[in-house]
């Protein structure tokens, strides 16, 4: 495996939804290890630190409308750093803090090229301020990436939309609200479900995957962490019951690792104060480790 040069970000997003906690995820996805992990694989590591969060402490159970300003500025700094990164030749590993940090992420990483986005998630993230529930802006990035919600997030580091479906998969998704179920569908994405995975298993869906962005020199992946069952990954906000096994994660980022086309990578969404001793933080080192070149002989 060749040595990469590899840039560690972390964004500790906690606004974008109501939960306290998500925000501590970089921390403790570096105190389980993950930069030494890389450097043993004989990769280079450098560590940006992390993104200052806007009112990350002051803003918390304020309306959609209060909390847009600084998502939005928050996403925008993941968007130039990633665009940095990328430029630099550098490979972004962005640490979560909450998924609504991955509309400035996957934006600044394609910047200069398109790329395939694989969102492997427990849940959509297609909801738009409309079809939203919650309101929480976590559960929309998928959708502002297409170009849909609010223009302030939509415009994050260019105008317009960042993605186009043609080039977005997701896998995993289990849990998804009624409105937003019909957005997905009609969405264009190709969606591979949690059944999807039962009735073919998880190695023909990346084949798939993988064949359907032959052509794109690039792939970023979005992982957020509760699309493990909560069983392996109990340090989540949003736990969802009949997700990934930790084996079955790991065969996507062998998989990944194989094609040598990944550019950039979130791991989002682990909250601290809901895990058990850094259990989900070790798992989402372990998982980087298969994504980075580890196998197991
Ligand atoms: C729900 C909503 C969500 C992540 C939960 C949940 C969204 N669909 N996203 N956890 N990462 O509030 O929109
Ligand atoms: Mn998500
Ligand atoms: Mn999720
Ligand atoms: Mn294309």
């Amino acid at each position: 495996m060749m040595s990469k040069k590899i840039r560690i970000i972390g964004i500790p997003m906690d606004l974008g939804q109501n939960q306290r906690g998500v925000d501590m995820g970089p921390s403790a996805i570096r105190y389980a290890g993950l930069a030494p992990t890389l450097q043993a694989l004989g990769h280079e590591t450098f560590d940006s630190g992390d993104i200052t969060i806007p009112g990350h402490y002051s803003l918390k159970n304020t309306s959609l409308e209060e909390r847009l300003p600084p998502i939005r500025q928050a996403c925008q700094r993941a968007y130039e750093l990633g665009k940095t990164a990328v430029t630099n030749g550098e490979i972004p590993i962005f640490l979560g803090g909450d998924h609504s940090a991955s509309l400035g992420t996957v934006g600044g990483v394609s910047h200069d090229s398109p790329v395939g986005l694989i969102w492997v998630d427990a849940h959509g993230d297609f909801n738009t301020p409309e079809t939203s529930a919650s309101g929480n802006v976590h559960g929309m990035p998928l959708a502002v990436l297409l170009g849909k919600g609010a223009k302030e997030l939509v415009d994050v580091g260019r105008p317009g939309a960042k993605m186009t479906p043609e080039h977005v998969v997701v896998i995993g998704v289990r849990d998804l609200d009624e409105k937003e179920k019909v957005l997905l569908k009609n969405s264009g994405c190709t969606v591979f479900t949690m059944r999807d995975i039962d009735e073919f298993g998880m190695r023909t869906i990346l084949q798939n995957t993988l064949e359907k962005f032959k052509d794109l020199p690039r792939i970023h992946l979005s992982f957020d962490m509760d699309v493990i069952d909560p069983i392996e990954v109990p340090g989540v906000g949003t736990p969802s019951h009949g997700g990934l096994t930790y084996r079955e994660a790991q065969l996507l980022m062998e998989t990944l690792a194989d094609t040598n086309k990944l550019h950039s990578v979130d791991v989002m969404e682990i909250n601290p104060i809901l895990d058990i001793s850094n259990r989900s933080a070790q798992m989402a080192v372990s998982l980087m480790a298969s994504l980075f070149g580890k196998s197991i002989i």
